[in-house]
């Protein structure tokens, strides 16, 4: 470390961040790795910065009895426990209002991708095979004229809600709190879950994961189901019971699944989900973009620096 950085503030860091991060930050904060908080160094770390998702749990902030901040790359903070800093009087941040639109654009390509067959027919016009146009072959279900339904009408169900729109599908939504202005702004209809469940050709889930949302769709909600139905994840895997997923889409109980998401993440490379054809899957890139991650790290590093200097953080999460 460089002698002229040596009294910058103490940052753990789930490390390696990514370059852009690394430099935006190397003049403010040294960043440790997730380990210096079991080491000596833990009692002078003044913030935490947390890239995927490592655990921050009580016992880790009582490691850590410097620490003012907890600065999240990302919107979602599950992996968080904000009670836990609330109490120690620690500011959490997060990166709301920025990724919605990619996130959303994500969920909408892995409808259509599911839809309309696309991975696996990139495989097959790929293939040794593929030496006759047959146009009989991997025929999918139609996007536009649908019915979309929408678990979780906040800020990014909303942008899902409008692209659907924009496909002319019918929106359902269902959520904890019923949304009259974003009906009547939208045209979208609220309907309770398990009418959602039942009536919709498919089904986004764009929820946070939360105790009560953990497992929301397990084998009876998958039930409910159409067999025709698709069911795209772009919230959490946890909120999704993957066993239960596993087994619908083995016997065909929905047609197929889209996952930005899974439970565990990664799931085990022999994991019998992996091996389905009527599964899409993706490694978590909801809020891939170069423009929203780099979005996505200036307000995280507002938040830690801001929180490091005892200020109000820009983006704090809610109860906080
Ligand atoms: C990020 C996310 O990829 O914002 C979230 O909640 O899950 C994603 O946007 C993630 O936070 C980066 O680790």
């Amino acid at each position: 470390m460089p002698a002229a950085y040596s009294s910058l503030p103490h940052v753990l860091a789930d490390l390696p961040v990514s370059a852009a991060i690394a430099e935006m930050l190397a003049s403010h904060v040294v960043l440790l790795p997730w380990e210096a908080a079991e080491s000596e160094e833990a009692r002078t770390i003044a913030g935490v910065y947390t890239y995927g998702h490592p655990r921050v749990d009580a016992a880790l902030l009582d490691r850590l009895p410097s620490v003012r901040v907890v600065s999240n790359f990302g919107v979602g903070v599950d992996h968080i426990d904000v009670p836990a800093a609330t109490a120690r009087s620690i500011a959490v941040g997060n990166t709301p209002g920025i990724l919605d639109g990619a996130t959303a654009d994500m969920a909408f390509t892995l409808l259509l991708a599911a839809c309309r067959r696309l991975i696996e027919g990139d495989r097959y016009a790929r293939s040794p095979e593929f030496i006759r146009y047959d146009p009989s072959y991997l025929l999918g279900r139609e996007v536009h004229g649908s019915t979309l339904g929408i678990l979780g009408m906040g800020r990014i169900g909303e942008q899902v809600a409008r692209r659907a729109l924009a496909f002319d599908m019918r929106v359902l939504y269902h959520n904890r709190r019923r949304k009259p202005e974003v009906e009547a702004r939208l045209g979208v209809h609220y309907v309770t879950q398990d009418e959602l469940l039942s009536t919709a050709d498919y089904v986004v889930l764009t929820v946070p994961l939360t105790p009560q949302t953990r497992h929301l769709i397990g084998r009876e909600e998958l039930k409910r189901m159409k067999p025709s139905a698709i069911l795209v994840n772009a919230a959490r895997g946890a909120v999704v019971d993957t066993d239960a997923l596993t087994e619908a889409l083995t016997n065909r109980t929905i047609y197929a699944a889209a996952l930005d998401v899974t439970e565990p993440e990664p799931l085990p490379r022999d994991h019998p989900l992996l091996r389905l054809d009527n599964v899409v899957i993706a490694p978590h890139l909801g809020s891939a973009t170069e423009q929203t991650r780099q979005r996505m790290a200036e307000v995280s590093r507002d938040n830690l620096l801001a929180g490091l200097s005892g200020r109000p953080l820009p983006f704090s999460v809610a109860g906080n």
